[in-house]
């Protein structure tokens, strides 16, 4: 009999090697029996259990891309796919892992001393600190550059002060990834800097009322006159660009991610009509009903292919910015119409807690947003096609 490959139609299964296949499938394993049982609960008390950390180091999921310092050195596709794995329970699980592997251990590694390798990226791997990564302030989102938190250099270090706003993981963070700019009549430079919790001068707080990605704690750092001794300013970036290469990977990750919430919801909302009786019939016996289906089959396949196309040519070395923009933009806007028709398909019960759905569309609008909302993907593409910045 012909195989029926409608989940995977174009075999992206067969180009995974078998270290990666079981990467995926031990994630989904943990995603099955340590997550999918507390999401509901914890989602209605915007609770986030920093248990979990030590429990994704164990996985060897934090960092995984490095093979130092503990990591696991894997492919970067297999860290796609931990992100599509652990975003089909929830977007917040999977941002606790792109901020500590992409936000925090990526620039320490890339931009840090030796020093400050040895010193945080063995317990951030292992998931036994918790880390947080403030570029965004109150008045600067989509545009860093306006950023207002300064450095200033002293004999042995350097003073910072000014107020992340927005920040992943602020509230319960062991280290902080802080950029901030030095403004000098001439010039405007920025630095990172690795910062600790018992600093003194620096305070975080909790954004309480969130109403998307609520597992995740989200919240301000202030930093006031804080001092940052010499051996913790992130030595080797060079500008800007440090800064982005941090969000290029994130970015990566989120594209795979999202594509995690819409397949489930598509699941869920197959499993669905299929039982559901209307007009004395399945609802997935209606025309109307399986042309959504196939649009989500279309859109979920055809943005798992990019990214694998993607993947390769990242462990290629190659530079895929342009690809990175295109599959932010086009995979949350995508899976945000996929995961509202499952909604609609689902009708009253669709807005119920224990179907899932409603839950994965409001995080994504937080997903749509982070990380270079939609439209500033649109302008970075432009941008990068016509050589003129319209920001
Ligand atoms: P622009 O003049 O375009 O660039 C300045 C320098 O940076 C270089 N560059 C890049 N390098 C590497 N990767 C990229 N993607 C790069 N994009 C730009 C560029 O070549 C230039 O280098 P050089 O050598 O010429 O100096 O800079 P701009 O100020 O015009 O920026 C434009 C823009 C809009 C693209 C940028 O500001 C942007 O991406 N804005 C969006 C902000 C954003 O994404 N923020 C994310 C905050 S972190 C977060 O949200 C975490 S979510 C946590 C979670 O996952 O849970
Ligand atoms: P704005 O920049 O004010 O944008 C508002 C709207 O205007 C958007 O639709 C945007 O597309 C549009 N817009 C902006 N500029 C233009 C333009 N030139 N032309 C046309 N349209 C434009 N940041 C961190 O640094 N670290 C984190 O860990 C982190 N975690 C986050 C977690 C959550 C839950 C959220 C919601 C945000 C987080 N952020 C984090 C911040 C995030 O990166 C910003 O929210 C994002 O960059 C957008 O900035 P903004 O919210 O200020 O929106």
């Amino acid at each position: 009999m012909r195989q029926n490959n409608w989940f995977d139609p174009f075999y992206i299964q067969s180009h995974l090697t078998e270290e990666e296949s079981n990467i995926q499938k031990n994630v989904r394993e943990f995603c099955n029996k340590e997550l999918k049982s507390i999401v509901i609960d914890s989602n209605k008390k915007n609770l986030f259990d920093i248990n979990l950390y030590q429990k994704f180091g164990s996985l060897g999921i934090l960092g995984q891309t490095l093979n130092s310092h503990g990591g696991s050195g894997t492919s970067n596709l297999a860290y796609g796919l931990v992100a599509y794995e652990i975003e089909k329970v929830d977007s917040s699980y999977r941002s606790s892992i792109s901020v500590q592997s992409s936000l925090v251990i990526h620039p320490i590694n890339e931009f840090g001393t030796e020093e400050q390798k040895n010193n945080f990226l063995p317990d951030l791997i292992k998931g036994k600190k918790i880390g947080c990564f403030g570029l965004t302030e109150s008045q600067a989102g989509s545009d860093p550059s306006s950023i207002k938190t300064v450095y200033k250099k002293t004999k042995d270090g350097y003073i910072l002060n000014g107020t992340k706003n927005w920040i992943t993981n602020a509230p319960i963070a062991d280290v902080f990834i802080i950029w901030a700019i030095e403004e000098k009549k001439d010039h405007k430079s920025i630095k990172g800097f690795i910062l600790e919790k018992n600093f003194e001068g620096l305070k975080t707080s909790v954004i309480e009322n969130k109403t998307s990605l609520k597992i995740s704690p989200t919240g301000q750092i202030i930093l006031n006159n804080v001092f940052v001794p010499e051996n913790l300013c992130l030595k080797n970036t060079d500008g800007w660009k440090s800064v982005f290469s941090c969000l290029n990977k994130a970015r990566f990750g989120i594209s795979w991610g999202v594509l995690g919430a819409a397949s489930e919801c598509w699941i869920i909302a197959k499993n669905y009509v299929e039982n559901r009786i209307m007009f004395k019939k399945p609802l997935a016996s209606n025309q109307l009903i399986q042309k959504k289906l196939s649009e989500m089959q279309i859109e979920i396949n055809l943005g798992l292919a990019s990214c694998l196309l993607s993947a390769k040519a990242l462990d290629q070395g190659k530079d895929i910015i342009n690809a990175i923009s295109i599959l932010k933009k086009n995979n949350c806007k995508k899976s945000l119409d996929i995961i509202r028709d499952a909604r609609d398909m689902l009708g009253a019960n669709g807005l119920l807690d224990e179907y899932h759905i409603m839950r994965h569309l409001v995080n994504l609008e937080t997903v749509k947003t982070y990380e270079g909302s939609e439209d500033i993907h649109s302008l970075i593409l432009g941008k990068n096609q016509t050589g003129i910045s319209s920001f």
